[in-house]
């Protein structure tokens, strides 16, 4: 432990990154589900966890969603809303055959890789995806283009073993919440084996996810700990765990302030605590409250980026 302060409690210097937490994807997303309850009535249903968050979740549920994997579990007659992950193009295209009202909250961002990915597939390329097998916004990436037009490429070994039957019509694509380090890695070798390769516009890295990541890297290096909020599910959220760690501190992913490892703390006198970007920042203040309740905790709040993005919510919930 560190030296007790005058309240008995020893001292821990807090390094708090910024920006953290709430995208504007996460918050347009919480929005059209709230939305949508005042404008339909519960119940709202709404196509896999809204975003990675059991907070988040459990605060819905109890205004009136209800949560559910697939589609065939929204029974007739509902209203149905769409994760911010996004979904394959068979999902609205039954509810509209079902004639349930849906409202997609995907991403703007996610969108915009769909975009791309068809407009890559109508150019005759295949699309080499770079993201991580079974998250949901692969899947929904996946389902914007027909069977075989893209291979999901997870590390740079698989960049290196992919065989193409073309390669000279190739493009890649990613996921928007991949660790910036490992994806440019991921790239280089594309682009070293496949020169004619064809990038996307701009990032797919949206910019949210980078900046955490900047975010978190400035303060890791000055800590002996990190404690990123987030869900283990998360993919931007353990990203932020892995950068930290990089950075040669340990780190771990907590939900909920519960979750804090006071005996792994006993030797710690600068923490770093950030969170993911589905992580509300009452949860940070949460996990703040609870170290305080052990040491006299000095803040500091460490800003690499300043975010002023807001997204338009879809047309018939914009605010009366
Ligand atoms: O980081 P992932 O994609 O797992 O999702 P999340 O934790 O719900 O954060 C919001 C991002 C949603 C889509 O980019
Ligand atoms: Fe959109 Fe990025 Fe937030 Fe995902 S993390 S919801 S892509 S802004």
């Amino acid at each position: 432990m560190t030296a007790p302060s005058k309240s008995g409690r020893p001292h821990l210097k807090l390094l708090i990154a910024a920006p953290r937490g709430f995208c504007a994807g996460v918050d347009r997303a919480i929005v059209i589900v709230e939305r949508a309850i005042e404008k339909y009535g519960a119940p709202v249903y709404v196509r896999h966890e809204i975003v990675h968050n059991k907070y988040v979740v459990d605060n819905l549920r109890a205004k009136g969603a209800i949560f559910v994997e697939e589609l065939d579990q929204v029974p007739d007659g509902v209203p149905v809303v769409f994760s911010a992950h996004g979904v394959p193009k068979a999902v609205p295209a039954k509810a509209e055959e079902r004639g349930l009202d849906y409202l997609d909250a995907t991403c703007p961002l996610v969108s915009k890789v769909h975009r791309q990915a068809e407009r890559q597939v109508e150019a005759g390329r295949h699309i080499l995806f770079i993201g991580h097998r079974g998250h949901p916004e692969v899947i929904g990436t996946f389902g914007q283009v027909d069977a075989g037009h893209m291979t999901l490429i997870e590390t740079v070994e698989d960049a290196e073993r992919f065989t193409p039957a073309d390669p000279d019509n190739l493009a890649f694509l990613t996921q928007t919440t991949l660790s910036v380090d490992d994806t440019a890695a991921i790239v280089a070798t594309l682009q070293r084996r496949f020169p004619a390769v064809h990038a996307p516009k701009g990032e797919d890295i949206c910019y949210a996810t980078s900046n955490r990541q900047s975010a978190v890297k400035a303060i890791a290096s000055a800590c002996e700990a990190v404690y990123v909020i987030g869900a283990p599910n998360s993919s931007n959220s353990v990203r932020l765990v892995e950068v930290a760690e990089r950075e040669g501190t340990p780190a771990r992913l907590i939900q909920r302030a519960d979750e804090i490892d006071f005996d792994w703390l006993r030797d710690v006198r600068t923490l770093g605590l950030t969170a993911g970007a589905s992580a509300p920042e009452i949860l940070v203040r949460e996990v703040i409250d609870q170290l305080r309740t052990q040491f006299e905790v000095d803040e500091e709040e460490v800003e690499t980026a300043r975010e002023n993005i807001a997204f338009k919510l879809p047309r018939g919930l914009e605010p009366a």
